[in-house]
């Protein structure tokens, strides 16, 4: 369970920066993994792996616990499992609705997005007699250390519960370098933010030559939907622990008996 502390620190900032997430034997799995898939093209497949088209240079590809074991010990890890289940909240256990890589080189950030002034449901920030029911929490892993100039997440603590447009939304902003109360989340291999989506947040461009290699997992209810209408593999979904697959997919299809 998170601590009182976690908790209080969530509920006023929207995230949590944890420490040492995945252990160092760990992250050299996923990153040798990870480097077998880089040739992907945008909008090639492989297997049921993915690369979207639409992020240039940056390579964003879908579905992670498709690459392999090392990928799907991530989907109840215990270093944020209890988390997501306290910050999702609910008894009827979590869904994964978008997992992906992003791996980026200089020039590339992502620009400022969502903010609690929206209302979004999916995305939401809620508590209530007691009890988190957060729309959708992100788990964003670290592959490497994540410093000054190397891109860092970068989030307006607070701001999910923010009832006002931050004025940079409408000048277009690109990333948050220099955005007004923004802070960079410097993140060391292995560490993990865990933050909710309504939460404005984005990245600082990545200044440094060298890649920045993150994995985000996005964790929901159990009643959720894909973001993009990815399907499980029927490999995958036969070869998970039940613990795994009641995540990846909650509620199998039911279909008449043939
Ligand atoms: O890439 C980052 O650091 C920010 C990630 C992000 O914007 C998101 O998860 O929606």
């Amino acid at each position: 369970m998170p601590t009182p502390l976690e908790e209080y620190l969530f509920d006023l900032h929207g995230y949590l920066h944890l420490e040492g997430a995945v252990g160092s034997a760990h992250l050299a799995e996923l990153n040798a993994l990870l480097d077998t898939y880089l040739d992907l093209e945008p909008d090639q497949w492989r297997g049921w792996v993915y690369r979207h088209p639409g992020r240039g240079q940056t390579h964003h590809l879908h579905n992670l616990f498709e690459i392999g074991e090392p990928f799907e010990r991530l989907i109840d890890h215990p270093s944020w499992l209890a988390h997501l289940n306290r910050f999702v909240g609910g008894d009827d256990g979590l869904f994964i609705d978008e997992s992906f890589a992003d791996i980026r080189s200089a020039g590339a950030a992502t620009r400022i997005h969502s903010g609690a002034h929206k209302r979004r449901i999916r995305t939401q920030f809620r508590y209530h007699d007691g009890q988190f029911r957060c729309g959708q929490i992100n788990i964003l892993l670290a592959l490497d250390d994540i410093g000054p100039g190397d891109g860092p997440t970068m989030v307006i603590p607070g701001s999910h519960k923010s009832n006002l447009l931050h004025p940079v939304f409408a000048e277009g902003a690109e990333s948050l370098d220099e955005v007004p109360a923004a802070v960079e989340l410097p993140l060391k291999a292995g560490d993990a933010a865990c933050f909710v989506d309504c939460m404005a947040h984005g990245s600082a461009r990545r200044t440094n030559p060298g890649q920045r290699r993150v994995l985000i997992i996005r964790y929901g209810p159990h009643w959720g939907n894909d973001r993009y209408g990815f399907q499980p593999s029927p490999e995958l979904i036969a070869r998970l622990t039940p613990a795994r697959r009641k995540i990846v997919q909650p509620l199998p299809p039911k279909v008449p008996p043939s």
